[in-house]
């Protein structure tokens, strides 16, 4: 590797006028023991810093570029876009088509609502919940991240015996006394707050594949158990589907395990790398939503035509033949070819994947079924590190997910596994 003299100058100038030098935490790999690289650019699989070091990327962008860094149909649509006018505030048939689109591939979306981030679509889904059944309280998973709405900043464990306890500063109590947070896979836990308080209960919320400790699959019945006690009282069940949605397939999580929430949140992939969120679900609740409803949700640039461009170019290219069986092909070969290179060298390691996402958690050899604290992020943090330095760009965090993009080609997804095999052997 060269060296990031450029980067870490940039960073110093950065934490001067942003908090921690980046718009978002994670992005600062404060908990991988290094000072992240600025990227210059991205091409298909590839990053490049600004110190000319190249790397393959597998954090692309959290998920949104499924189909590599710029993708001449993404582009291309965005730039035509651009020359007609950059933001309205006014409706355009452009939302119509890119709305169409996804209704057409989210098995449970009969409308939808653009919004600007998955924070927005969340928050949204919540405030639309309460709004329909008159109810206050939501259930969420510990483990599970539905953005940084008030709502969902609760400590884990604050389940049904304590009340919902803030999990920062600066949210109020009187906010998170209606979030219970329960274990993630666990169905008896559910069933006995519903019971004791489905009339106060207006939604459950759930990553139904989650990626926010790692990639923990759903344990089998745990999505269809979610879906009929809820449906039994009357709660809306929403799907997360920020990630999973068109990563697991087109119609995501909800066609993968053919489980139907009542309202899904998408975001990430949706705009190709531009800023959409969305949520949608059925007629009969989206009706609610203003304006012909009395739930109250805006936004200035929702729908705007250059994320509206990247989104729909987006999903007619994952709308092709064959490009699911691509991503799970490659990634399932890579998942797999970490796996024998963590037992070849002794390695504790366990990879979880599905689809186009993974994870290797350390530290363990057993599936990782909930929210895991004993997890060795030292070692994911020296993992981190040594593939970085051989041109590989993973999640800085053991509690996030990496991604195969549409770009990563065999030679790449083999170059990776050379890194992994020296990586290994020095850990
Ligand atoms: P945004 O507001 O960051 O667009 O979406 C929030 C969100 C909602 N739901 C799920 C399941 C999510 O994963 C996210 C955001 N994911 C994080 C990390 N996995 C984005 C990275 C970041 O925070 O910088």
């Amino acid at each position: 590797m060269h060296h990031h003299n450029l980067s870490k100058k940039y960073f110093e100038k950065a934490k001067q006028v942003i908090p921690g030098g980046v718009n978002s935490p994670v992005r600062a790999c404060k908990s991988v023991g290094c000072d992240p690289v600025f990227i210059e650019k991205g091409e298909g699989c590839f990053l490049y810093d600004a110190d000319g070091n190249r790397y393959i990327d597998y954090v692309c962008s959290w998920g949104p570029m499924i189909l590599g860094h710029c993708h001449p149909d993404v582009c291309g649509a965005v730039n035509e876009a651009m020359y007609q006018g950059m933001s309205f505030g006014a409706p355009t048939w452009r939302e119509v088509e890119l709305a169409e689109k996804i209704v057409s591939m989210v098995p449970s979306i009969e409308k939808v609502r653009l919004v600007n981030s998955g924070t927005e679509a969340t928050m949204s889904a919540i405030r639309l919940a309460r709004g329909y059944t008159g109810r206050k309280k939501i259930i969420k998973f510990d483990g599970c991240y539905h953005g940084h709405a008030d709502s969902f900043l609760v400590k884990a464990g604050s389940g049904v015996a304590t009340l919902g306890i803030p999990g920062s500063p600066g949210v109020p109590e009187e906010i998170v006394l209606n979030t219970i947070a329960l274990p993630y896979n666990q169905l008896d836990p559910v069933k006995e707050v519903i019971e004791k308080q489905a009339d106060d209960i207006a939604a459950v919320i759930v990553e139904p594949v989650a990626a926010n400790m790692g990639v923990v699959l759903p344990e089998e019945g745990f999505l269809e158990g979610l879906r009929e006690i809820t449906k039994e009282y009357g709660i809306i069940l929403i799907f997360d589907e920020v990630i999973t949605g068109f990563r697991l397939a087109p119609g995501g999580a909800q066609q993968y395990f053919n489980v139907m929430p009542d309202l899904t949140c998408l975001g990430k992939i949706i705009g190709g790398g531009m800023p959409v969120g969305a949520y949608g679900g059925k007629k009969e609740i989206m009706d609610h939503i203003a304006p012909d409803g009395p739930v109250y949700q805006a936004g200035t640039l929702s729908g705007n035509p250059l994320a509206t461009a990247a989104g729909l170019a987006t999903l007619n290219v994952l709308s092709r033949a064959g490009i699911y069986e691509i991503l799970e092909e490659r990634g399932s070969f890579l998942a797999n070819g970490i796996r024998e290179l963590a037992k070849k060298y002794g390695v504790k390691c366990q990879v979880q994947s599905i689809a186009s996402m993974m994870t290797c958690f350390f530290g363990v050899d057993k599936p990782v079924k909930a929210f895991n604290s004993e997890l060795d992020t030292n070692m994911y943090a020296k993992f981190y590190r040594l593939m970085l330095d051989e041109g590989i760009y993973l999640a800085p965090s053991q509690y996030e997910a990496s991604f195969v993009s549409v770009a990563h080609n065999w030679d790449a997804i083999n170059k990776t596994l050379e890194a992994a095999d020296k990586v290994f052997k020095n850990l």
